[in-house]
């Protein structure tokens, strides 16, 4: 391999490290990122390092309806296909949150679905594509502890930055109650509807019977 090429991929793979590296080992020079990125990430081209952007996160602080902030998002790019999302909420109740992106970066605690009385249906479906289960939007629940906070760390290839900075944005949304991702086996039977009479319901499919919206938080995506 030439010099010249050589330097380049070092130093495309270094680029595309510095954020992800940075923050977590702020000792690390730019030659050990370099080798450290070959041993952690081999499968990884130097020509998708270099046409990253590095350095990309996301914020979004979540507030209730009442306007009370809630806690924080932030999203960092992890590697290529894949963003790690942190979050810290408190002031919910003990037990399990439905927790998801929804496809829309508007937060407006007036905008009260008819059907089900939940507020911020400003904010949309979840992010797609896919159903709920499968979907592009989904991510584990919280679990709030009995002092009402939650505090969770997780890695997902469901959405890029990119996604949640599209052209209409993207919101968090915590959701009342627990999501059951729409598992529900088919030796439950429910009123028929266009679905057929057993497993999920259409209802089911698509927010997992997480309840009313409670907190929402909209995406704000930094270059
Ligand atoms: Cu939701």
């Amino acid at each position: 391999m030439p010099r010249t090429t050589r330097f380049a991929l070092a130093a495309g793979l270094a680029l595309g490290l510095a954020a992800a590296a940075a923050p977590a080992v702020p000792g690390l020079s730019a030659g050990m990122a370099a080798a450290s990125a070959v041993q952690a990430r081999p499968s990884e081209s130097a020509s998708e390092s270099a046409s990253e952007s590095a350095g990309q996160s996301a914020t979004a602080v979540i507030k209730n309806t009442a306007g009370r902030v809630l806690g924080t998002v932030r999203v960092e790019r992890y590697d290529a296909k894949k963003s790690r999302v942190s979050v810290s909420v408190r002031g919910l109740t003990p037990g399990f949150h439905g927790f998801h992106v929804h496809a829309n970066g508007v937060c407006d605690a007036r905008s009260v679905d008819r059907a089900t009385g939940s507020a911020f249906t400003s904010a949309g479906s979840h992010l797609g594509p896919g159903e709920h289960g499968d979907g592009a939007g989904d991510m584990p629940p919280l679990l709030v502890a009995a002092d009402g906070t939650a505090s969770a760390s997780f890695v997902t290839d469901r959405f890029t930055l990119e996604q949640l900075g599209d052209a209409n944005g993207s919101a968090f949304v915590v959701h009342a109650g627990p999501d059951n991702f729409a598992h529900i086996p088919d030796r439950y039977f429910h009123r028929p509807d266009a679905t057929g009479a057993t497993g999920p319901d259409a209802a089911t499919r698509k927010t997992g019977d997480a309840g009313a919206r409670i907190g929402c938080g909209i995406v704000k995506v930094r270059a």
